[in-house]
């Protein structure tokens, strides 16, 4: 293959709604570029983009796949994206990379809930966008149906630049606008015959044409005083208009083919190259402290990791492109997160599961590598005159956690590096071990998710392993002041162990201020501030520490023990067993023994007089609350609201867009279990949500109380 200079290559994501038919266009698209001479079909488990076993099975994809094909002196690197959200991951990291999208939309179907998630993600990565209507073949194609749910989503920007004139079962014909000609395709798909629009499709053609042409002056001003004086534009004026409003996303152009017959797919590959925008036309990166990075093959040698493999036999494959300069064949590269030199010893251009050598690829392009050392999806390499580090991908939160272990005991380790695999693969599955839980927590986008994880690692790496219900992190605190003290006191033969505190508890409040008398069961206390210690807690709020010792009753040389056997029953609070936090603890007396005082001795003094102050001192689980937003056609808001109620949300606020509510609310992270899966059968799939952590929060005193007996029934198994 030839190498392509930077203004010969067009970066292309697929997306869509599962189903819509990307994996059988981008067949239609290599066979069209001559890259393969036989189209293979999502049913008979050939395409090029799917060729992992599972999603054989499933006949869907679930991970990106990067493709490349040649039409008209150009190169367009594919990037097939699976349609499910709960494989959204792939999508977002193809489209980090990717110049712009064409979302395919189904001539049946029209705008789907899939279509509405890729949207969100092509407004917040600010990616430019072709809607592409396939499927006009399809037995209930209805075309124009298609394009007024197009309308309804992207408003008047969404404009025509074909229409198909026989959709259905015959669809054979399309009228294409920016070249006023008619393209009729022979049964079996591939090279059309091009004519003369008739007359009778005439008028439609010249009214779109009219819409087309103002659109696209709209974005640029010296084409709309061009468009002003001559009242149209030419075929160039026109392209180069639609590639400044596709740029500034304020154009849709929309195209229509049937990618399984093989119809339009040429002519839609020559838009490609003639209008959608080179890498080197859009907003240059941004390193991550803010250094711009002209996408020029003569600057120094850049790239970003956007994906990473593994296969057998070859090892792991990172896929990358090139931001700037020019990667060679032998390129001595040095990775700036982890600062390890790489060798580039052979480069590629990938082809789904193959790919093609090539001796060079310049700014702009895609391509892929094998056997760097320490390489993974997110890193930045360059050549050793700069060191750029480009923003990572920003992959969605998980939002579906479950916990898993291995059926024998043994397998543990295995489990262990099956499942890192499994999350470099994909970022989106994460894998934590909790000391906390005692539990491997492990989360991702839904439960079909999370299944697939379990298939591979049943399948391919021959761990057996069984789901089990994931515990919640509660949290303990205390609702109110209270004091205790506490004598330690051994004296079995040898040395003795004498220590004792007396201690006054109090809940700690963000920016509060220690206190310097109590009142509490009618007797009042002295605490002096002598010195105060704040300890910011590994599991989340704080440990504030006072020293109000007076008289020396204990040495500050106890202190620090007493301060340990604290942080001891922090970490194993005398409710349930969780982390405690939150808390302020006033030392303020206490007694030595001139022999028996140790270290030990207060230690275990100051531990079980924060135990006992503890139970007092109105002690309280505390559970984690997320932040829940939910979008959602109108027409089910009312089930998803009564449901969210049942689960102890609290609606923070609503809103509506384009026939969607958007519902944000706080609920709680035990009430969110298999939330995923519930939302798609109260909606049939065509609801989404994220969530993020948002604060620890009480639990309501019935849910305290069956928490207490729970533990308490644990307990008595262990
Ligand atoms: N009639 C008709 N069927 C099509 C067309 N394109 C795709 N299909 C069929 O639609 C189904 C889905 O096609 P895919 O290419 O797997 O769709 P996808 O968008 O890749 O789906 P995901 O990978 O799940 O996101 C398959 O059965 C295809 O044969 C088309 O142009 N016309
Ligand atoms: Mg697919």
């Amino acid at each position: 293959m030839k190498t392509y200079s930077t203004n010969q290559i067009k970066n292309i994501a697929l997306l869509g709604n599962s189903g819509s038919g990307k994996t059988t266009l981008v067949e239609a698209m290599l066979f069209e570029g001559e890259v393969i001479d036989r189209r293979g079909d999502v049913e008979n488990k050939n395409t090029v983009s799917d060729y992992n076993l599972i999603e054989h099975e499933n006949q869907t994809s679930m991970y990106s796949s990067v493709m490349y094909t040649e039409y008209n002196g150009k190169k367009i690197n594919i990037l097939d994206t699976p349609g499910a959200d709960d494989f959204v991951g792939g999508t977002v990291s193809s489209l980090h990379v990717a110049d712009a999208a064409v979302i395919l939309i189904s001539a049946q179907n029209g705008v789907e809930v899939g279509t509405e998630i890729h949207n969100r993600w092509l407004a917040r990565l600010e990616k430019p966008a072709i809607i592409l209507v396939n499927k006009c073949d399809h037995d209930h194609a209805a075309f124009d149906k298609a394009f007024e749910s197009i309308r309804d989503s992207y408003g008047g920007n969404a404009v025509l630049a074909q229409y198909p004139v026989n959709a259905g079962p015959g669809f054979d014909t399309i009228v294409d606008i920016i070249q006023m000609k008619l393209y009729r395709y022979p049964k079996e798909g591939g090279k059309p015959e091009v004519t003369d629009i008739p007359a009778d499709e005439a008028g439609r053609a010249e009214e779109l044409r009219n819409e087309l042409i103002e659109k696209a002056a709209e974005n640029d001003e010296a084409l709309m005083e061009l468009f002003f004086e001559n009242d149209t534009l030419t075929e160039d004026e026109m392209r180069s208009g639609i590639t400044a409003g596709v740029i500034a996303r304020g154009m849709f152009p929309v195209f229509c083919v049937s990618a399984k017959k093989n119809m339009g797919v040429g002519r839609f590959l020559e838009f490609l190259t003639n209008v959608a925008p080179s890498p080197d036309e859009l907003k240059p990166a941004a390193t991550v402290d803010g250094k711009e990075v002209k996408c020029d093959s003569s600057g120094p040698t850049s790239l970003f990791v956007f994906k990473t493999t593994v296969e057998s036999h070859i090892g792991e494959i990172n896929f990358f492109k090139v931001l700037s300069g020019e990667v060679k064949e032998g390129a001595d590269l040095t990775n700036n997160k982890t600062r390890n030199k790489e060798r580039f010893s052979q480069i590629f251009a990938p082809l789904g599961k193959n790919r093609s050598k090539v001796t060079s690829l310049l700014a702009g392009d895609i391509g892929c590598t094998v056997k760097l050392k320490n390489t993974k999806t997110n890193h930045s390499l360059s050549s050793p005159d700069v060191s750029y580090v480009f923003p990572d991908i920003p992959f969605p939160e998980p939002k579906f956690r479950t916990a898993i272990k291995p059926v024998s005991e043994g397998d543990e380790e295995k489990l262990g590096e099956a499942l890192s695999r499994i999350h470099q693969e994909d970022p989106t599955v994460k894998v934590e071990y909790s000391k906390e839980l005692r539990q491997i927590i492990l989360s991702g986008q839904g439960e079909y998710h999370l299944n697939i994880v379990k298939w591979h690692l049943d399948n391919i790496y021959k761990v057996e392993t069984t789901f089990v219900q994931p515990k919640i992190p509660y949290r303990e605190t205390i609702t109110k002041a209270a004091q205790s003290d506490y004598r330690h006191k051994k004296q079995s033969g040898g040395a003795g162990q004498f220590g004792e505190v007396h201690m006054i508890i109090e809940p700690y409040q963000e920016g509060s201020e220690p206190k310097t008398a109590f009142k509490l069961n009618g007797k009042d206390y002295k605490t002096a501030v002598r010195g105060t210690d704040t300890h910011n807690l590994s599991w989340g709020g704080k440990l504030e520490f006072v020293n109000s010792i007076v008289g020396g009753s204990i040495d500050a040389r106890f202190l620090p023990a007493i301060l340990k056997g604290i942080m001891e029953k922090l970490e194993e609070g005398p409710l349930t067993g969780s982390y405690a936090r939150d808390i302020r603890v006033y030392v303020y007396d206490g007694k030595m023994h001139p022999v028996d005082s140790n270290e030990i001795s207060f230690m275990l003094a100051g531990r079980n007089a924060f135990s006992k102050a503890f139970k007092v001192a109105g002690p309280k689980i505390m559970e984690p609350v997320y932040e829940v937003e939910v979008v959602v056609p109108t027409d089910y808001m009312g089930d998803v609201m009564s449901d969210l109620q049942g689960r102890r949300a609290i609606v923070q606020g609503m809103s509506s867009e384009k026939g969607f509510e958007k519902i944000t609310a706080k609920v709680p992270l035990a009430e969110m279990n298999k939330y995923s899966t519930a939302l798609s059968s109260l909606t049939s799939g065509r609801a989404m949500y994220s969530m993020k952590f948002s604060e620890y929060v009480q639990v309501p005193g019935e849910i305290q109380e069956e928490l207490l007996k729970a533990y308490e029934a644990e307990q008595e198994e262990d």
